[in-house]
């Protein structure tokens, strides 16, 4: 379609100014080059921020509720291209088909719920302390916001972020992970189909420490809203630090699922599978710690580990396959270095713990699943983001226990509980550190309509979705006006009253 010619700015699409490219390449199938993208740099970008920008005046003045229309057909043709966009999705990332049908669902839902915002309240009234005198204050545009996307989630995340943005009338520079950009690439098309005016949306493909670090860097960019490692989050958070520029950074996660005694075991069983192999582990949400009390740990490991056992892994566009392939090459490595750690420090492998190379399998960056028992909350494996197929088996006596067990790590996304006794879940929902805790549910599964993120190190205190998402993009003007018409100066606080 547009080989090489993969940036979209000034309302036209073309390629990197150097000309340099990059390939993306399926995982399941590492021979298979689906496509050549244009490799962005530091002009590349500047020329997309200035298209950005000059879309911003008149895009900032389109009546609110129009901006809700192309978000609206946004959603519109995302349906209508759901099929398609999953089965490139599982082609370029690899995650199983109805994951990947998720994936664009949660693009969907965002499309109609921030459309709507078009249509409501964006700002308050306040009485003011003077006669004759209204005061307001109103969410405002921030102008160009730049956003950093990561692989795992190539639909959902840019849609996340894009939809509250463009609602609130500030335009864009997407930089899609280096994995992923044909998907970026079709959401785009889809966002020029839906109406979206020349220059209010602009794409960059490329690497993270060339085109993503140059939008970080740009003048024109007033806000980064950045998706990925806590290491390059740090980075990019001080850059914006230093340059007093805006920033939202949703980064790792160390994410733990606690079992107690008295929980339904059936369902704890299937929500630790599901939170630990998911995606194949990589998700933010994934949990890579199950907190276990002593009373049902036996039954728990011999369970989940025979179940380990029986998943398929393979292609997965094949709809009977449960887990598909790791992204790239560099992952897979960092996953079976993690799996080595876990082993030095004293932790078993029940099960899985390699790099799987038999038949089509060899292919592809397949991890078999593993489960670690005898993981203690001191080791790196209980501490670090894994991003992989990879769980462990913390044993706990207590309720308590398990809950300060949970709250061991820097991060603190998404924290689940089993149990039947409502005492110990409340205990829970007031006690784990997390941004998302669930009761009975798996610690992947949030929905767009609550606000999403992390506690202490997952982020910088910003949640994306909910009516949250509007705050990252937005800055508050406070207005007053005098309509006495009086010839006498009114100060505030001083001279008002009495
Ligand atoms: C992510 O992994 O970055 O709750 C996002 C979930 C999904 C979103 C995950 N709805 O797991």
């Amino acid at each position: 379609m547009h080989t090489g010619a993969t940036n979209y700015y000034d309302g036209k699409w073309q390629p990197s100014l150097s000309g340099k490219t990059l390939d993306s390449i399926n995982p399941a199938n590492s021979d298979r080059v689906l496509g050549t993208y244009a490799r962005s740099e530091t002009a590349d970008v500047e020329a997309a921020a200035q298209s950005a920008a000059n879309a911003y005046h008149s895009w900032r003045l389109t009546p609110a509720p129009k901006r809700g229309t192309v978000i609206f057909r946004m959603g519109q043709l995302l349906e209508a291209h759901k099929e398609q966009l999953a089965q490139q999705m599982t082609a370029e990332m690899g995650k199983v088909i109805v994951e990947a049908r998720g994936d664009v669902q949660e693009a969907i839902d965002m499309a109609y719920y921030i459309a709507a915002f078009g249509r409501m309240p964006n700002g308050h009234i306040a009485p003011s302390e003077r006669e004759d005198i209204f005061c307001m204050a109103q969410r405002v545009p921030v102008g160009v916001v730049g956003l950093i996307t990561p692989w795992n989630f190539p639909i959902a995340i840019p849609s996340w972020k894009m939809f509250p943005a463009l609602i609130a009338g500030n335009t864009i520079v997407f930089k899609p992970a280096e994995d992923t950009p044909g998907l970026a690439v079709s959401f785009v098309e889809l966002l020029i189909e839906a109406g979206i005016p020349s220059g209010v949306v602009n794409l960059v493909t490329g690497n993270g420490n060339e085109a993503g670090a140059a939008l970080v860097e740009s003048k024109s960019v007033s806000t980064i809203s950045f998706t990925g490692s806590t290491e390059v989050g740090r980075h990019i958070a001080s850059r914006c630090g230093q340059m007093m520029k805006r920033v939202s950074c949703e980064l790792g996660g160390k994410n733990a699922i606690v079992v107690l005694d008295d929980a339904n075991l059936e369902l704890a069983i299937k929500g630790a599978l599901w939170s630990a192999f998911g995606t194949a582990g990589q998700r933010c949400t994934a949990a890579s710690r199950v907190i276990v009390q002593r009373g049902v740990k036996k039954r728990f490991t011999v369970e989940l580990v025979e179940r380990t056992r029986a998943l398929k892994l393979g292609s997965g566009a094949d709809a009977s396959i449960e887990i598909g392939p790791v992204v790239n090459q560099a992952q897979l490595l960092r996953i079976d270095r993690y799996v080595e750690i876990g082993k030095t420090e004293g932790a078993q492998v029940l099960t899985g713990g390699s790099i799987l190379k038999d038949g089509d399998l060899a292919k592809g960056y397949f991890y078999a699943p593993t489960v670690f028992d005898s993981m203690e909350i001191g080791m790196r494996i209980a501490q670090e983001e894994i991003f992989g197929p990879v769980t462990g088996i913390i044993e706990v006596e207590s309720l308590e226990e398990a809950l300060s067990a949970a709250n061991s790590t820097a991060y603190g996304l998404s924290l689940s509980l089993y149990t039947r006794d409502v005492n110990n879940a409340f205990r829970a929902m007031r006690d784990l550190e997390a941004g998302i805790v669930y009761i009975n549910l798996p610690t992947s599964g949030a929905e767009i309509q609550l606000p999403f993120g992390g506690m202490k190190q997952t982020g910088n205190g910003h949640r994306e979705a909910g009516i949250m998402a509007m705050d990252y993009c937005t800055e508050w003007k406070s207005i007053y006006v005098n309509f006495s018409d009086s010839e006498e100066l009114v100060r505030a606080q001083i001279d008002t009253i009495g």
